[in-house]
Formats: structure tokens, C-alpha cells, sequence
């Protein structure tokens, strides 16, 4: 039987993989009697359902003129400082290494100073390590608070391949793959209005990501202009980012523009991959790629890149197929192998969703429900 904690969950409140990560492990803490404190600069954008054991407390960075950039990481350590000692917070669960693992470990020092322990985890998401972490301006600090971290977890195993690459890592990695809620996805919406953006005979294939150059937008459309050209389909683009407009001219270069359909940032991505019947992700790199998970859960296959951590969620010819990077003739191939044929496509559907349940929530937050507990038994005996 496992002791309800009090755990301070620190993470990006926005759109990214990390946040939404962050935000369900949360919730899901909660509903299993733990009580849950997210500490970020606005409310997660899952956030929906503040009750007695979730609580949510706002990290405000003051404006100063004198300031170029703004001490994010100063009002973040102070605020956790705050808060450990207002709600007797056991342990602080970081998402995403920069800077919140950085912060946390200052946090860390200053309560060490007036004799309260506070274990940090650390979870690292991907472009923490490979993007952005491992930039030299960041590195040095980065490989610091990683070490410093009480306990350390990645999402995928090839995430953690890279962080031992990358960085001089002493601390133990462990995997813990990210997850979702099984049941959400399980189609609720079978008079979803797909009838307003596809035609009966056509397909609907989807993409959702925050549209940053790492996910090779073009090349979403590119393989979708490949298929539509053999199987009459339509695009649901769902996301906002820096690629976006880039994309919406690429439609028009190609004539497409009336098959492909920019949904900006969406709550409702599982009713819009309730009436999917296939998931574009050629990323060129993906620590794990919560979003094609998603896509599976639903009963989606999916098309990916072969790149990182796509491999362990998305399984080569069950629940979709993988190129690599920049393969765009071989992705359009599979792609149209999947959907040109009704019994091929309910086979793959069936498989990804059957794929999916190995990260079913259920499964995998015990997980982190233990390394709490060891941590905090370690932290207790030091
Ligand atoms: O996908 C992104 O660019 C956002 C980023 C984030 O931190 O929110 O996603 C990363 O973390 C997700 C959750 O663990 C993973 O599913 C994504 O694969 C990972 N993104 C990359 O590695 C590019």
C-alpha cells in the first residue's frame, strides 16, 4: 500500500507534449489520493478539474526595465521555496529539464538551509537534451542539475541513449515511457460530424504538433500531396507554430488548399482523430511522440520517421510504418498501401489501437508513484 504524498509538479502549461505529460500524471496523482501541486506561469492548458487534491499556483516574473531577459528561474526557485513550506510538499516532479530542473535543485539549497529535504525527479522530455539542452551556451548547466536530481526518468530508451551521449551523466536513467488515458480515446464520437470535412469516399488524415521546424511540416504536406494524387483524402492540420504559414503556402503552390484544413490549436484533437484514418508524423527527431500515440489509441495508424524514440511506440508493419527522415516517395507509399484498401485499413486500426494499450495510464504511473517512494525513502536516510 503506497503512502499519499504531497507532490509539487513543476512544467511548461502549454501545448507541448511535456505540459499535456505533466498535466495527466497530475490529475491522474489525484484521482489516486495524492495531492497534487502545479506550479508553473499560467494553468496548464488540461488543466479543467481544479478539486481538493489539485491545487494550482502561479509563478509571476515582475516586469523591470533594467532587465534584458527576465529571471523566469529566480521567481520559479522562490515560488517553490514558497510553496514547499506553505503546503508541506514531500517531493517536486520537474518536466523538462530546462530550466525547471535548474530552479528545482536552487530550491532544493535554499530549503536545505532552514533543514527541510526536498527530493527532486526529474523527467526529460527530448528537446530538452536534444535541441536545446545540449547547445553549449546550456550544457554546462544542464549536465549540473541533471546530476543534481534526486531521481532522473526519460520517456523512451533512445532519449536516454542520447542524454548518455550527449552529456556526462553520472545519475542512473530510468525509462519510463510517457502514457495516455486508454478510455478517452475510445470512440465516443461515432456521430462525429466527419460529413463537414470529408466527402464519404475520402480519407482523413490528420498531423497535430506545435508546427516547430523539428517536425518537417513540408513534408507532412508533401507525402499528403503524393496521396491524395492515388486516394481521394482530405488534411486536418492541427496545431499552431513558426512552419504554419510556410505550409499553408506550400498548399497553395500545389493546388491543394481546398483539401487542407488548418485547425489551429485544438481541445478536441480526440474527436478530430475519432473520424482519422491515418497520422502523419515524419519529425526529424522525436524522443517519443505522444501525439502518434494519441493517433493509435483512436485506432489510427500512423506514418512516421524512424527517428528516436517513434520506434518503441509506433511498430514497424502493426501499427503503421516508419521511414527515415525525409523519405517522403516511401511514406506516401505506405500511406496509400494503409488506406487505399478498407480491410487493410480496419486491420491496421485494430493493431494500433491494440499497440496502444501498452501505455495505457493504469499501467504506467505506478511507475512513477515507486521512484516517489524510493526517492523519498533515500532522501530520508541520507
Ligand atoms: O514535441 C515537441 O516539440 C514538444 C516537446 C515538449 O517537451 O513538450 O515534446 C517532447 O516531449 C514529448 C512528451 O514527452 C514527446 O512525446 C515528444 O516526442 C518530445 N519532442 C521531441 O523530442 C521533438
Amino acid at each position: 500500500m503506497l503512502n499519499k504524498m504531497k507532490i509539487g509538479i513543476v512544467c511548461y502549461p502549454t501545448f507541448g507534449g511535456s505540459g499535456v505529460l505533466a498535466t495527466e500524471l497530475g490529475l491522474e496523482l489525484s484521482r489516486k489520493g495524492h495531492q497534487v501541486h502545479f506550479i508553473t506561469y499560467t494553468q496548464p492548458v488540461r488543466l479543467e478539474l481544479l478539486n481538493s487534491n489539485v491545487h494550482f499556483h502561479e509563478v509571476n516574473v515582475p516586469n523591470y526595465p533594467l532587465f534584458h531577459y527576465q529571471p523566469y528561474e529566480l521567481a520559479l526557485s522562490s515560488k517553490l521555496v514558497d510553496m514547499v513550506k506553505a503546503h508541506k510538499i514531500d517531493i517536486l516532479h520537474v518536466h523538462y529539464a530546462i530550466p525547471h530542473a535548474y530552479a528545482a535543485y536552487m530550491a532544493k539549497k535554499m530549503l536545505h538551509e532552514e533543514g527541510i529535504k526536498i527530493p527532486i525527479v526529474t523527467t526529460l522530455h527530448g528537446t530538452d537534451i536534444t535541441l536545446v539542452g545540449s547547445h553549449p551556451f546550456y550544457k554546462t548547466a544542464v549536465t549540473f542539475s541533471i546530476n543534481k536530481s534526486d531521481a532522473v526518468t526519460s520517456v523512451s530508451q533512445s532519449l536516454k541513449e542520447d542524454t548518455q551521449r550527449l552529456f556526462n551523466i553520472q545519475k542512473e536513467i530510468k525509462v519510463i515511457p510517457n502514457f495516455i488515458d486508454i478510455d478517452k480515446y475510445k470512440n465516443n464520437f461515432k456521430h462525429c460530424e466527419r460529413d463537414l470535412l470529408a466527402f464519404p469516399n475520402e480519407r482523413v488524415i490528420t498531423h497535430v504538433s506545435n508546427f516547430r521546424p523539428v517536425k518537417r511540416i513540408s513534408d507532412v504536406i508533401e507525402v499528403f500531396y503524393r496521396v491524395q494524387k492515388e486516394v481521394p483524402s482530405k488534411l486536418m492540420m492541427v496545431g499552431e507554430g513558426p512552419e504554419r504559414k510556410k505550409a499553408e503556402q506550400l498548399c497553395k503552390t500545389y493546388g491543394i488548399q481546398d483539401k487542407v484544413v488548418f485547425l489551429g490549436n485544438s481541445s478536441e484533437v480526440n474527436k478530430i482523430l475519432c473520424y482519422s484514418d491515418l497520422f502523419l508524423l515524419p519529425s526529424k527527431t522525436e524522443s517519443f511522440g505522444l501525439a502518434a500515440l494519441e493517433a493509435m489509441a483512436s485506432a489510427v495508424p500512423v506514418i512516421s520517421s524512424n527517428s528516436g524514440g517513434i520506434p518503441e511506440v509506433n511498430i514497424e508493419g502493426v501499427s503503421g510504418f516508419l521511414s527515415p527522415v525525409g523519405h517522403l516517395d516511401d511514406m506516401a507509399h505506405n500511406a496509400v498501401k494503409i488506406i487505399k484498401d478498407q480491410a487493410v485499413l480496419n486491420k491496421f486500426k485494430k493493431a494500433a489501437q491494440e499497440v496502444s494499450t501498452k501505455f495505457d495510464i493504469h499501467k504506467i504511473v505506478p511507475f512513477y508513484e515507486a521512484i516517489y517512494e524510493e526517492t523519498l525513502q533515500n532522501s530520508i536516510s541520507i
